[in-house]
């Protein structure tokens, strides 16, 4: 068979990243839409980089934006995908309270110029879509475990920008016949993760503590509930999602749930540190069980106006037709990703050290 051509936007994201490396590994060549920014926004990615001058490149990045058509419909003809995984997204649910607009923008209507591309280039029968799309759906609890036919309830901007992107992926495909698929990803995580993100946030202020360069980590609601799983074992649910015989919507998630508490304790003992915790609501604190010194403190301004209290997944449709699985469990993943952050922190200290 002939090799295969994917495009990727939001390329240089986390899933992004992850999902590149796996495609070229099967073979691919892989396409990636990037953002243009005054300085490098690469770094996820850059091992993977390829001089165009070379012969036979088989990862190549385009510069382009969710909310410019034009660009998207020439990216697209330029390339001939036979598959377009849409990830690029203003993905951060705090953030876009802030900038509503925007997120409906990129994360809506992008999704939408990116199925008229592909429907003007008449190749709806040769290009398979992939949305990302979430578990932050789900929003307000309706029932759980959360799975592909519980009803939606959006409790931000960014959940009513992909609710959007997410019936007008089913409509493209009822529309017109196409292979377009929804993944209904729960919170994926990993070393890669952006630095706001709670886990993420979580696993450095650990690595920090631990090498005496941080004493003190601000988070909002401790009490939230989220279905962790690693970024990595998603990027392959999302493949075999494209590869299924016919477009589908499915959840992938890991079954479990945690509180941010849980989370915290757990990055913290990683280090050595026992978390014991006193108080309640913006009184709670988390407690260095040894020395007794506060390490956590809630701080209102992480508070969302409307929250998601608890999202718990049952991946069991992926499980039956798609064979998949998560398999990394928790405890190894903020292994993983404290021992990353550890390094991380260190070299950028050492950095600033060298620098004055
Ligand atoms: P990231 O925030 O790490 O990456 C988002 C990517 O989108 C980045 O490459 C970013 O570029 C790019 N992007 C943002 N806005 C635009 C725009 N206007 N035009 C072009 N590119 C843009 O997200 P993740 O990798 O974690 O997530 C991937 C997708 O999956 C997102 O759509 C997210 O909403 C969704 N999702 C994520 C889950 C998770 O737990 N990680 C769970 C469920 C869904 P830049 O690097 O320049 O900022
Ligand atoms: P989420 O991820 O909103 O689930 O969206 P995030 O890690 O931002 O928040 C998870 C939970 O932690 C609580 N929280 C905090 N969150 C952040 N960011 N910072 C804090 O200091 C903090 N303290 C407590 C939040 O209130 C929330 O309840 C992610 C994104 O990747 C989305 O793009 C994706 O669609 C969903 O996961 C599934």
């Amino acid at each position: 068979m002939s090799q295969k051509r994917a495009l990727i936007t939001g390329v240089t994201g986390q899933d992004g990243a992850y999902l590149s490396e796996l495609l070229l590994k099967k073979g691919y060549e892989v396409h990636g839409l990037k953002r243009r920014a005054s300085s490098f926004n690469s770094s996820r990615i850059d091992h993977l980089y390829q001089d165009p001058h070379e012969q036979d490149v088989k990862f190549k990045l385009h510069y382009g934006d969710m909310t410019d058509s034009t660009n998207l419909i020439r990216l697209i003809q330029e390339v001939q995908p036979d598959e377009i995984y849409n990830l690029a997204a203003q993905s951060h649910v705090q953030v876009s309270f802030e900038t509503p607009e925007y997120t409906a923008n990129a994360d809506g209507i992008g999704t939408l110029r990116l199925l008229e591309a592909i429907r003007i280039l008449g190749m709806e029968k040769t290009a398979r879509f992939y949305q990302a799309s979430t578990s932050e759906l789900y929003g307000l609890v309706q029932a759980v475990p959360q799975k592909e036919d519980t009803p939606f309830y959006p409790r931000s901007p960014y959940a009513a920008a992909k609710l959007y992107a997410y019936w007008i992926t089913v409509n493209y495909r009822e529309a017109y016949g196409m292979h377009a698929s929804n993944g209904i990803l729960f919170n994926h995580e990993s070393p890669l993760r952006g630095e706001t993100f709670v886990t993420r946030k979580i696993t450095r202020a650990a690595a920090a503590y631990h090498l005496g360069l941080q004493d003190k980590l601000y988070l909002g609601n401790l009490d939230a509930k989220r279905d962790w799983g690693h970024a990595r074992d998603y990027v392959e649910g999302m493949w075999r999602i494209v590869q299924h015989d016919v477009g589908d919507d499915f959840v992938l998630a890991t079954g479990e749930t945690h509180t941010v508490r849980s989370f915290v304790d757990a990055a913290f003992k990683a280090v050595g540190v026992d978390m014991k915790w006193s108080g309640t609501g913006v009184d709670e604190k988390g407690i260095n069980a040894a020395t007794g010194k506060v390490i956590v403190e809630v701080d209102p301004r992480y508070f969302r106006p409307t929250e998601v209290d608890l999202l718990i997944g049952d991946p069991s449709k992926a499980r039956d037709a798609l064979g998949w699985e998560a398999t990394t469990t928790l405890s190894d993943m903020v292994a993983e990703m404290v021992q990353s952050d550890l390094d991380v922190v260190k070299s950028e200290s050492d950095r600033k050290d060298r620098h004055g």
